[in-house]
């Protein structure tokens, strides 16, 4: 005599956003030494409104380098000549990519906000 009640299931999207990792300090331009810093041959482009941070960054060549999305908006980091691109980095998410073999200066911009660009220099 009971009514079944089905339920439809819910399908929630969960946006998870990893944010606010290690991004406590203020922005200046000090270069302090990490002091717990063991992988200094890291590389790390931070994307956060709408402009790649550091605007210039050099590392070696084919070295591994990471790209964090601190938007919520999808990014990418694509270089001019095609020599590497992330594709696609959606907001909150991050990438890696691998430093031409080449020496040189390599400018990349977004293809989706192609207004925003930098430069990688292979050295
Ligand atoms: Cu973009």
């Amino acid at each position: 005599m009971t009514a079944v009640r089905l339920r439809a299931a819910l399908g929630a999207a969960l946006l998870t956003l990893a944010l606010g990792a290690c991004s406590s300090g203020p922005a200046g331009s000090r270069t302090s030494a990490a002091p717990s810093g063991p992988a200094p041959s890291e590389a790390r482009i931070t994307i956060k409104d709408f402009q790649f941070q550091p605007a210039h960054l050099t590392v070696h060549p084919g070295q591994s380098i990471t790209v964090v999305n601190e938007d919520s908006t999808a990014h990418t980091v694509t270089a001019s000549d095609k020599s590497f691109d992330t594709k696609t980095v959606n907001g909150g998410a991050s990438a890696t990519f691998t430093a031409p073999e080449k020496a040189g200066g390599y400018p990349y911009i977004c293809t989706i906000h192609q207004y925003m660009h930098a430069t990688l220099t292979v050295s």
